[in-house]
């Protein structure tokens, strides 16, 4: 989509800190991290929130799964633990809607969310 921010940065034509990349997905450092780890990994198809997957989406969708657990455990967060993020829709806090799984770590993560 030209439009979207997400698919700007798959296409880099805004520059990111890429950490993973392969052919059909995307993970990045994100901008205002909210831990010491906090990585976005996203799917370079345009798939605007978690309810947008589709059936014909289901290896992505594992592919996206199997990606967050190696970054995991790249970035030494599978010891200590760590969170992974979905936010959807607008109560759920997505503000950019192109789908997109936060990896988190490296501190101590409280519960509610914080
Ligand atoms: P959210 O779940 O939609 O709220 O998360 C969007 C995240 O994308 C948020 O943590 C932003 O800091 C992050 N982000 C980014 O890393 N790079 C960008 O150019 C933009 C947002 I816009």
């Amino acid at each position: 989509m030209s439009d979207c921010i997400f698919c700007k940065i798959v296409n880099k034509e805004i520059d990111s800190e890429i950490v993973y990349e392969n052919e059909n997905i995307l993970a990045f450092k994100d901008v205002e991290p909210q831990a010491p780890v906090h990585l976005l990994v996203i799917p370079k198809k345009h798939i605007e929130s978690f309810m947008n997957f589709q059936e014909e989406d289901d290896e992505l969708f594992a592919e996206i799964m199997v990606t967050l657990q190696k970054l995991a455990k790249d970035f030494e967060l599978d010891r200590s633990g760590f969170r992974i993020v979905n936010n959807c829709g607008e109560e759920g806090g997505q503000t950019v809607n192109h789908v997109h799984f936060h990896l988190l770590g490296k501190r101590t993560l409280t519960w509610p969310p914080g």
